[in-house]
């Protein structure tokens, strides 16, 4: 991350820091240390307003618990076979209030929808590419070369205005990603092609309150350094409105590193510690802690439970990437508390 990079969108991004918004509400003054450091820290975001998430079309919140399941359906050997269809489309998207970015998305948003499905099923992604540049899916797991979605193997990049199909079995059960493999690799991810796939373990996984957070940042000023930084792409989402969970229940985080230019990046919870199962992939975690780091493209599950009620941050423990956008709110309700809008996965899905 370049200071002058962070100057223009101190320049450019009118905000409060979340705090001094709480401070306000709360009828308290400002907190000195933050809101007052007139230029001095990247947290001098200036009172303003939010993003338009509407004109987005997709809201970081939605994001959190959206599970796209595709289209399923039993083959005769009684195999099920899921099916997406995947779009690239170039989209100006707003990453902060007032901060637009040219993106290119898969369906319209970034990250691009989470894809679920269940170890063994068959998946079959069709790709359109409606964008002005050649790109790929290139999916992380188990499967033959010529769907590996690189250039030059298979069906190798795919030009505007054409298509493919990938299709492979699900396999390893875990939390993988998926993004476009095209040249120069760091842009065709960083500017917004990238999502998580979830392979659930045939038997399945304890049911939670399951959030999906993907961790990617923007150049807003093509310096091949960030200037944004956010789970789900929207800098403060989750501090402007905190995500709410149940007391005592149990929380799961899909958490994946789609961060370019910045080689690590993490996550760390607040008044709690979390069980962390790397990749997913196996059953007993590697740790019991509060803070994970991630490289370029790793992820893992991460799983808790709150007993007390209240706020907590979670946030990346890179205080620049925390002051950028990297940061946000739990607010531990108990049951019956008219903003949990939690669905447990087995209500959910098909
Ligand atoms: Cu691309």
């Amino acid at each position: 991350m370049a200071a002058a990079g962070a100057s223009l969108v101190h320049a450019n991004v009118p905000r409060s820091p979340p705090w001094e918004g709480d401070a306000r509400a709360a009828g308290a003054a400002p907190h000195a240390g933050h809101g007052s450091e007139a230029g001095g820290g990247h947290a001098n975001f200036r009172a303003g307003g939010l993003v338009d998430h509407r004109a987005n079309g997709f809201d970081p919140h939605e994001v959190l618990r959206d599970f796209d399941w595709g289209s399923p359906r039993r083959l005769a050997s009684g195999r099920v076979m899921r099916e997406w269809e995947l779009v690239a489309v170039d989209k100006e998207i707003e990453v902060m209030p007032g901060v637009r970015f040219q993106a290119w998305t898969y369906n319209g948003r970034v990250p691009g929808p989470t894809l679920r499905c269940r170890e063994g099923e068959r998946l079959r992604i069709s790709f359109v590419n409606g964008s002005a540049h050649a790109h790929t899916i290139h999916f992380h797991g188990i499967h033959p070369a010529a769907m590996d979605g690189v250039p030059g193997i298979g069906a190798g990049e795919i030009a505007p205005g054409s298509r493919t199909v990938y299709e492979f079995d699900a396999q390893p059960s875990g939390l993988h990603l998926y993004h476009c493999h095209v040249r120069p690799l760091a842009e065709h991810i960083a500017k917004g092609l990238h999502g998580a796939l979830i392979v659930d373990p045939a038997d399945g996984r304890e049911d939670a309150d399951e959030l999906v957070m993907v961790m990617n940042g923007f150049d807003t000023n093509f310096d091949r350094a960030n200037e944004v930084y956010a789970a789900n792409s929207i800098g403060f989402a989750y501090m402007d409105r905190p995500i709410a969970v149940k007391r005592d229940e149990l929380v799961r985080v899909y958490l994946v590193n789609a961060l370019e230019y910045d080689l690590i990046n993490s996550f760390h919870l607040h008044g709690n510690m979390f069980q962390y199962f790397p990749t997913g992939t196996g059953r007993s975690p590697s740790e019991l802690t509060d803070t994970v780091m991630l490289c370029q493209g790793q992820r893992g599950i991460l799983e808790w439970r709150f007993p007390h009620v209240g706020r907590f941050m979670f946030h990346a423990h890179q205080s620049e990437f925390t002051e950028l956008g990297w940061q946000g709110f739990f607010d531990v309700c108990e049951r019956g508390d008219p903003r949990l809008v939690c669905r447990l996965p087995s209500d959910a899905g098909p």
